[in-house]
């Protein structure tokens, strides 16, 4: 239901091989492509990993020719602008369709009714009885297309992303009710299902509208989906062979529901034979690490917006249920651990259970994710299906993240490979290391990397007002606001340095090796915590920044307002970038495999992807600290007993003691990593994070050896490339085949 898909000149223009030539013809009118380029604005209709992810593997499904069709919201707002005033966030809409979106064509003529609330009536039929839904309200879906080129292909995909308009149907009957106003009234309303995007990326809050626009998206694209496939086929044993529909995490499950409604009611399947189609077509993709981040739908608002799509869960619960039993015995607890339906004071789906039982495959997004789920989080249906069960790392495409987002280091790649066949064949990047230790290439790669940090400090200094020097290590966190991702504890790190300088010999101070610390990302707008983190950042930040004792030994500078766009002007101008969520949390990470293919060195928790990132390019190529997922379960349950080295109690005593300003906004920001409340592990890991920060400085001051591991960086980050990975979602779970435009 995401998708960041950022800008798209420049991309497309690369895609299409007709970049020089359309920037020589730019020129010819006047103007810079660069600069025309960067008049363009986000698409940001989506929140965070899990959205740039979707918009990665569309360039990867189209450059490697595979017919698919990505199918999304239209939101008229997308992803709330984030505003710093007083170092506090601030959300704006992001109306971002108010000058037209010259990308998106709108097909007229492909519209679908979504109908809504209603009842549910028997109706004898054959002899017997069937269900028949009564809708209450339908709404109109028009199809937008946004054409997704691929790379060394004429072939282009498509992002299809509906719109809710209200339907002429509703208009007619209340017209003729003479109620004109109610009438007005209700052609708004459905316009709001597509309105906006839910700003939340990590709980579920059984909203109306939220289910509304799950429910819309998914009716619209499988109308969409069955109607195509009926154009040339008439049997629908033949569905699976020619549709796969992938769930990008739970948001879409609803479809499971609705297609066995439209075979059964609709098609007039038998209920076996249209299960049989279900479990043949679904697979599904969960990005979620803890249990109590997993959707849940209260069983009363579906009751009254989808009474049909209830029945349907119910009754494939009562079948599932009754197999269950044969399998497993009489085992209740188990039993109602695996129920697709939730008894409690709120009764509710689980929509992931939904979802794995009607699926074929369903995968984590890194190794260790998935053996999370196979051993905690789905542990009762990977003893029950094992064969279900695969994972799929996550990988991020390199035409956007180096071609486009680091021209100059694309240039040098290709030059140094001597070919530029690297950029739909990512494995060839391994050809670097032969090359990590040559001078030549240390001198250009050098080069390359101070223009970027160059373009980045002017940036920075127009954004903030910070003048900060290129000759600094700069050090980049970049990502969604979260307690378990630790900006906390960057910044009690950077609060620890900040004391050290101050502490120091002035004869001592040329030993520090100076430093630009970066910052940058959203909030949830109800996540009152992270809005605490983002506020000491800016407080910690005025602080140092004003000291003219520290001066250019540390800089500190929250970049707002973060977004696609800005990740491409900030990873490649970064030396050091911080992934350093505690172990166990994070399902993958992706923004790693930008910085890493850029060059970029990384401090990192042995979390997600980083165990794989581990393997490609060694320990010794980054900065690792911190407790192992093993250790983590047993450090929490020591709770105030557990050891926490005084440098902490100290940099919190100072954010305590209102050294930053805000002493009584900051408490309870503080009350969470001490007194044994500190569930993320700050504490017990701050002391290796400081040695992990100390093996950096040291490194950075040998500059030989610092280029040669960011050249292995950018060598080693083949494995995670999306094109790879949408390569294993084709031959292992799709089954498709490449399927290339002939002329
Ligand atoms: O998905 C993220 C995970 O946290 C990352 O570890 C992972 O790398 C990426 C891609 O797999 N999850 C999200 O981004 N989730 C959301 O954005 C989201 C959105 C709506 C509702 C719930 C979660």
């Amino acid at each position: 239901m995401e998708f960041l898909m950022g800008r798209s000149l420049s991309n497309s223009a690369i895609n299409l091989g007709i970049r020089d030539q359309y920037a020589d013809a730019l020129k010819e009118l006047g103007f810079e492509f660069e600069v025309l380029a960067e008049q363009e604005g986000d698409a940001a209709l989506g929140n965070g990993g899990l959205a740039r992810l979707s918009a990665c593997q569309m360039d990867s499904l189209a450059t490697m020719d595979y017919p698919a069709w990505g199918y999304g919201l239209r939101y008229q707002y997308g992803l709330f602008r984030q505003v710093i005033l007083d170092g506090y966030q601030h959300e704006q809409p992001d109306y971002w369709l108010n000058f037209g979106n010259p990308w998106e064509i709108e097909r007229v003529h492909v519209t679908y009714p979504v109908k809504f609330y209603g009842t549910v009536e028997d109706e004898n039929f054959n002899g017997g009885k069937r269900k028949v839904w009564l809708p209450g309200e339908t709404v109109e879906a028009v199809a937008y297309d946004n054409p997704i080129p691929g790379h060394g292909t004429r072939n282009t995909i498509t992002l299809r992303l509906w719109a809710a308009k209200p339907s002429d149907q509703i208009d007619m009957e209340s017209y003729n009710t003479g109620d004109y106003i109610n009438a007005v009234v209700n052609r708004q309303r459905a316009e709001t299902i597509s309105s906006v995007l839910f700003p939340d990326d990590r709980s579920y809050q059984g909203k109306e509208l939220r289910l509304k626009q799950q429910y819309f998206f998914v009716s619209a694209s499988l109308q969409d989906i069955i109607r195509r496939f009926k154009d040339s086929h008439s049997n629908f044993d033949d569905f699976p062979e020619k549709v796969a529909l992938q769930l990008n995490d739970t948001h879409p499950s609803l479809a499971i529901a609705e297609v066995m409604r439209v075979l059964v009611d609709e098609e007039h399947l038998g209920w076996n034979r249209a299960w049989d189609i279900v479990c043949k077509i679904f697979s599904f993709t969960t990005h979620t690490v803890l249990p109590e981040g997993l959707e849940k739908v209260p069983v009363d608002l579906l009751e009254s917006l989808l009474p049909r799509h209830l029945q349907i869960i119910y009754d494939i619960n009562f079948d599932y249920i009754e197999e269950l039993k044969k399998r497993i015995g009489l085992d209740y607890d188990r039993l109602s651990r695996m129920s697709i339906v939730e008894d409690g004071a709120i009764k509710s789906i689980r929509m992931a259970n939904l979802a794995i039982v009607c699926s074929h495959t369903v995968n984590g997004v890194s190794r260790v994710h998935s053996e999370l789920l196979k051993t905690r989080v789905f542990k009762d249906f990977y003893e029950l299906w094992p064969h279900k069960f695969d994972y799929k790392t996550n990988g991020v495409t390199q035409r956007r993240w180096i071609v486009v987002s680091n021209p100059s280091l694309s240039a040098l790649i290709s030059k140094w490979l001597g070919t530029e066949a690297w950029i739909r064949d990512v494995d060839l990047l391994a050809g670097l290391q032969e090359q990590a230790a040559n001078a030549d290439l240390h001198e250009e790669w050098r080069m390359v990397r101070k223009v970027n940090k160059m373009r980045l400090a002017e940036y920075i200094e127009a954004m903030s007002g910070v003048k900060v020097s290129v000759s600094a290590m700069f050090d980049v966190q970049i990502k969604r606001i979260h307690e378990y991702k630790r900006q906390l504890l960057n910044i009690l790190g950077i609060v620890h340095r900040y004391d050290c300088i101050k502490n120091m010999e002035k004869s001592d101070r040329t030993k520090v090796v100076p430093r630009v610390c970066i910052i940058g990302g959203k909030a949830a707008p109800g996540y009152e915590i992270a809005r605490k983190i983002i506020k000491l950042c800016n407080a910690v930040a005025e602080k140092i920044n004003n000291d003219p004792d520290v001066g250019d030994l540390l800089k500190l500078v929250f970049i707002p307002d973060y977004n696609v766009s800005v990740a491409e002007l900030v990873i490649p101008g970064a030396d050091l970038s911080q992934h350093i969520s505690t172990a166990g949390h994070e399902a993958s990470g992706t923004g790693s495999m930008k910085f890493l293919m850029n060059g970029c060195l990384l401090l990192a928790t042995e979390d997600g992807s980083t165990v794989e990132i581990i393997e490609e390019i060694g320990k010794d190529n980054m900065f690792l600290f911190g407790a192992k997922m093993h250790e983590v379960p047993a450090l929490r349950e020591k709770g105030p007993t557990l050891k926490v080295p005084l440098q902490f109690a100290r940099v919190v005593r100072m954010v305590r003691d209102g050294y930053f300003g805000f002493q009584d906004y900051f408490e309870s920001l503080c009350d969470k990593v001490e007194g044994g409340n500190d569930f993320y592990l700050l504490g017990y890991d701050f002391q290796s994070y400081l040695e992990a920060q100390a093996a950096a400085d040291k490194t950075f001051v040998d500059q030989e050896k610092w280029t040669r591991m960011s050249i292995l960086s950018t060598a080693g980050s083949g494995r995670f490339s999306s094109d790879r990975t949408i390569e294993e979602y084709a031959e292992k779970t799709w089954g498709i085949e490449p399927c290339r435009c002939p002329f």
